[in-house]
């Protein structure tokens, strides 16, 4: 009696803790958003966009990856991204049954997918980048809503088909990034904030409900060359569409890492990435969620030594885990536009390095999230 009383009051104070998604997504997301949050407490797992698609030098060689090339391990989450899901391409000619190939191996291997979404403007049908005050015509009731609700179901479309089996392959969401910035169709100077809700909201209600997607993890990710780190908290919820409309608690930060037009010495920048990691954890902490590095890096890599000393050291904490599921580089195109060093390439032995580090978790250092524990 004693052990069976133990064990409930066990479950009670775990059930209470544990993090728990804002919807009633299907068992393997939510196995895998328990994993993400097991994994805060370990390590960081290491991401890559684009990883399987191509690296310098290739592309079409399903099993490739410019990681794996060089360190021997392929990073544990893999990001892909379905601007213009409507044609064939992506916005970066990544054929679209080539994204799908990936998403399907990456998950049979135990990665965590992520999709980010640089969309064409709704109204103009320019790309992503095409700044014009769009989001009040695309919402319910404006000129361009259902432009819009046709790319939504493109997008749901392709999320669905992404399945092994009759098991849907969950996917972690990330609309809308960087919108505290002004450099796409949907940052701040473009719309209200209210607006900017109201886009995020209709859209996850229509691809969780409308769409009945259970697969989806919500990731929200502000920009943080935009958030002044004195206001920290304040600045990071700017557009924040509510706990129910967000699973990660995100941030895009080249800022901090070398970015070209940040005139703040490097040490301090150093000082900077390990207060903006702080916070987000901070954040997640509060509401109950996961956190993580959403999207960093440095194009070209020129220091020797980025990702040791640039960006694994400020977000070492102490030697205690700094409380992000993971942190995600962006893109190889080419040998003059790549943020891993690929084989050959003089970056090679410290992102070896920084791959051996006890904080780093790669796909060979994690057990698969989504098999039975
Ligand atoms: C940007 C650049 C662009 C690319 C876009 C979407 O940061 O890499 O070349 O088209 O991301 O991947």
């Amino acid at each position: 009696m004693r052990i069976f009383l133990t064990a409930v009051l066990l479950f009670a104070v775990i059930s209470t803790y544990a993090q728990e998604l804002s919807y009633k997504a299907n068992s393997n997301t939510r196995k895998l958003y328990s994993f993400l949050a097991e994994s805060a407490k370990k390590g960081v797992l290491f991401g890559h966009q684009d990883d399987l698609a191509y690296g310098v030098g290739w592309k079409n060689k399903l099993g490739n990856s410019d990681v794996k090339l060089v360190t021997g391990d392929y990073p544990a989450v893999f990001g892909w991204d379905l601007g213009k899901i409507h044609q064939s391409q992506n916005l970066d000619s990544v054929e679209f049954d080539q994204i799908h190939q990936g998403i399907v191996y990456a998950y049979k291997m135990g990665g965590i997918n992520t999709i980010s979404w640089h969309t064409n403007n709704p109204v103009t049908e320019g790309n992503a980048w095409d700044k014009k005050e769009t989001i009040k015509h695309i919402l319910p009731g404006g000129s361009h809503h259902q432009k819009y609700v046709d790319k939504l179901d493109h997008l749901a479309k392709f999320i669905k088909q992404c399945k092994v089996g009759f098991h849907q392959i969950p996917i972690v969401f990330r609309p809308f990034h960087e919108h505290n910035g002004d450099w796409f169709w949907w940052g701040k100077p473009f719309c209200t904030e209210q607006e900017f809700i109201d886009l995020w909201r209709f859209t996850v209600d229509y691809l969780r409900k409308d769409k009945k997607l259970k697969n989806l993890i919500i990731a929200f990710s502000p920009d943080r060359s935009r958030l002044d780190l004195s206001n920290g908290k304040n600045q990071y919820l700017y557009g924040y569409p509510g706990d129910n409309y967000v699973d990660i608690i995100g941030l895009d930060d080249y800022w901090d890492v070398g970015h070209s037009h940040n005139q703040t010495p490097g040490e301090q920048q150093k000082l900077h990435l390990s207060e903006s990691i702080a916070l987000i954890s901070q954040i997640a902490l509060e509401k109950n969620k996961v956190a993580a590095l959403t999207e960093a890096g440095k194009a070209g890599l020129e220091s020797d030594n980025w990702f040791t000393n640039t960006l694994l050291n400020p977000i070492k904490n102490n030697g205690n885990p700094p409380g992000i599921a993971w942190m995600l580089v962006w893109r190889n195109a080419n040998m003059n536009y790549f943020y891993v060093p690929y084989k050959g390439q003089k970056n090679e032995a410290d992102f070896k390095e920084f791959e051996a580090d006890p904080l780093t978790l790669f796909l060979g250092d994690i057990k698969n999230p989504y098999k039975k524990k």
